[in-house]
């Protein structure tokens, strides 16, 4: 066994990639802004600096492991580098941290207690620069920015776009849109992962909380609620829930004591997913035509494959997403129902994710300029509402869902996880194909948490062959290889957040892997608990075929639920 001495204390090297993990091995987290283990190693913050006999001080993320090696983590001159290396970030920072959306979890303002800065002896030599409000999912304030990189990694390692870069040098040095560009004019889709690798509040989530209070103030109004799946396994983190906690009914209170009229989940229209989406799968493999088919209910990957790949949209399925799908259908529905104008309907979605906000945009998702989905929170920002409401969440005594809305199977809800909307989607076609009820609608060959994953299966004498994808990196390459005639895939789901939507930007920030697949073990849990795990035995969505839209795939169900792609 080779070991590297920390502090005196003897640690074994195990695979470790450098002096970083050795030392969180032993016990000591070193404050570090610019590190993160799915990136590669950047080195730019300083703060990790170690200092090693022999060598000197040396950048504990860019050092590997040798055995011997024998590391001081403390000293005064590293607490001096570490001290004056954050006394010029504040320098220039802009301090509004009471009203920073990052004010609750800011990695800044924990290194600068951690380091003990008490104030900054030097004075500031960047002007202010304005804000970017130019994306609806994601807003951009220069003047908080540390330059540690880690959004410029995350936009081109993991989701292979590069839509935002290191520009100028010197103390000019920014991260910018490329030419100049606001952000929501570039190449981003809005995913916001690299809003939830900054440190600071530089990147955040456009929040829509204020629209929301207003519209849940005016009695005019009827405001509903639609929460999507991955939001169950998210929220309860904000107020520290244990692992496995079912939060939804004391959300579905919350949401009610915040003042909405209704409380529906999104599950409901998934469920309306994996029919329209099985169903037309099936269509186009019988047909042989435009296969493979492409999930499309990620509005991060939907607009990247507009961008990126237009010659395979004739390849996505022509379905809505969930969230569009409740909204045009709810908003169709309920106001006949219920006797009320459409205007006069509020629907806001409950979501994980920030490219939902700008997906409810999209001009085809509205009637005579009115959006299908009014608004979009994210988790963040539905634990903010509660918070500021004074609600005590973990008190509340938990509410049902609304009918018929609120009625969800075990198949819609694992839509939240990577590889759910193929099991999903598997747990309908197979019954289809056969002809006969399933022996287990658990597809574990489709799980997993590899950013690329296959799988091929045998149903009924028809071999299907499948791709699962997140990270949007790994859906370009997927994608060239369609491109280049090099895949014999049938189905491929393509998510953008690494781990599908439970990892989604407006989720809390996961502190590290554990989080993730936590939440994705939490969502298969609650397909468990589910009483029904395939969409076709939704007997809401039943009805609602039967009563309102017709034939599965027929006119008025392409109407409601289904759409065209722009390129
Ligand atoms: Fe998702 Fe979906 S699963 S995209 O991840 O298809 O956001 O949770 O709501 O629309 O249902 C997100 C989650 C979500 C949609 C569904
Ligand atoms: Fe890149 Fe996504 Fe951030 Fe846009 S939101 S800059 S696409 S990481």
């Amino acid at each position: 066994q080779q070991f590297v001495t920390v502090e005196g204390r003897a640690i074994p090297i195990e695979g470790e990639r450098n002096l970083l993990e050795i030392i969180r091995k032993a016990g000591i987290e070193l404050p570090t802004f610019c590190y993160h283990s799915e990136l590669s190693v950047y080195g730019a913050c300083r703060l990790c600096l170690v200092e090693v006999a022999g060598r000197g001080v040396q950048g504990a993320c860019s050092t590997p492991p040798e055995p011997g090696l024998d590391i001081k983590v403390n000293t005064p001159q590293l607490r001096e580098i570490r001290k004056i290396a954050v006394e010029l970030l504040l320098a220039n920072h802009d301090l509004s941290c009471p009203s920073c959306f990052k004010s609750v979890d800011c990695k800044l303002m924990d290194v600068a207690r951690r380091v003990g800065v008490t104030s900054v002896r030097f004075k500031p030599v960047q002007e202010k620069a304005p804000l970017d409000f130019s994306s609806p999912s994601i807003i951009r304030d220069p003047n908080k920015c540390v330059l540690c990189g880690d959004c410029v990694r995350m936009c081109s390692e993991i989701q292979g776009i590069g839509a935002i870069g290191f520009a100028h040098r010197g103390h000019q040095t920014a991260v910018l849109p490329a030419f100049g560009k606001g952000l929501g004019e570039g190449e981003c889709v809005g995913c916001g992962q690299c809003a939830n690798v900054c440190p600071t509040g530089a990147l955040v989530p456009r929040s829509e909380m204020d629209e929301v209070l207003t519209a849940l103030a005016d009695p005019t109004k009827t405001v509903v609620a639609q929460v999507a799946p991955a939001v169950r396994v998210g929220l309860g983190e904000c107020f520290a829930s244990p692992a496995g906690d079912p939060v939804m009914g004391r959300m579905v209170a919350a949401l009610k004591r915040l003042g909405f009229d209704a409380v529906y989940d999104t599950t409901f229209a998934a469920d309306l997913t994996v029919i329209e989406e099985g169903q037309e799968f099936l269509t186009r493999a019988a047909a042989g035509e435009k296969l493979p088919q492409f999930t499309s209910c990620c509005p991060g990957w939907v607009q990247f494959a507009e961008q990126s790949f237009p010659e395979l949209l004739p390849n996505l399925s022509s379905c809505r997403s969930p969230q569009q799908m409740f909204g045009s259908l709810v908003k169709e529905m309920l106001p006949e129902k219920q006797g009320i104008a459409r205007k006069d309907l509020i629907v806001v979605s409950i979501m994980p994710c920030t490219a939902k906000k700008f997906e409810a945009r999209r001009p085809e998702f509205a009637v005579d300029g009115s959006p299908d989905v009014d608004f979009v929170l994210t988790t963040q920002e539905l634990a903010r509402m509660i918070d500021g409401a004074g609600l005590r969440f973990n008190s509340l005594e938990p509410e049902s869902l609304d009918m018929p809305f609120g009625f969800g199977t075990g198949a819609g809800v694992i839509f939240g996880a990577s590889g759910g909307v193929t099991e999903a989607v598997l747990r309908f076609a197979a019954e289809k194909i056969t002809g006969k009820p399933l022996a287990s609608v658990d597809f574990a060959e489709v799980r997993g948490d590899s950013g690329l994953r296959e799988a091929t299966l045998e149903v009924g004498g028809k071999t299907l062959r499948l791709a699962i994808v997140h990270g949007l990196a790994n859906a370009r390459a997927v994608a060239e290889q369609v491109v280049a005639g090099n895949s014999e895939y049938d189905l491929i789901e393509v998510m953008a957040c690494p781990g599908g939507c439970i990892g989604g930007a407006g989720q809390p920030v996961p502190k590290d892997l554990a989080d993730r697949k936590r939440r994705t073990k939490d969502l298969y849990q609650c397909d468990k608990t589910f009483p029904l795990h395939k969409a076709q035995d939704n007997m809401f969505v039943t009805e609602c075929y039967d009563k309102f839209l017709g034939d599965v795939g027929g006119h008025k169900a392409h109407s409601l639920l289904h759409t065209h792609y722009q390129s």
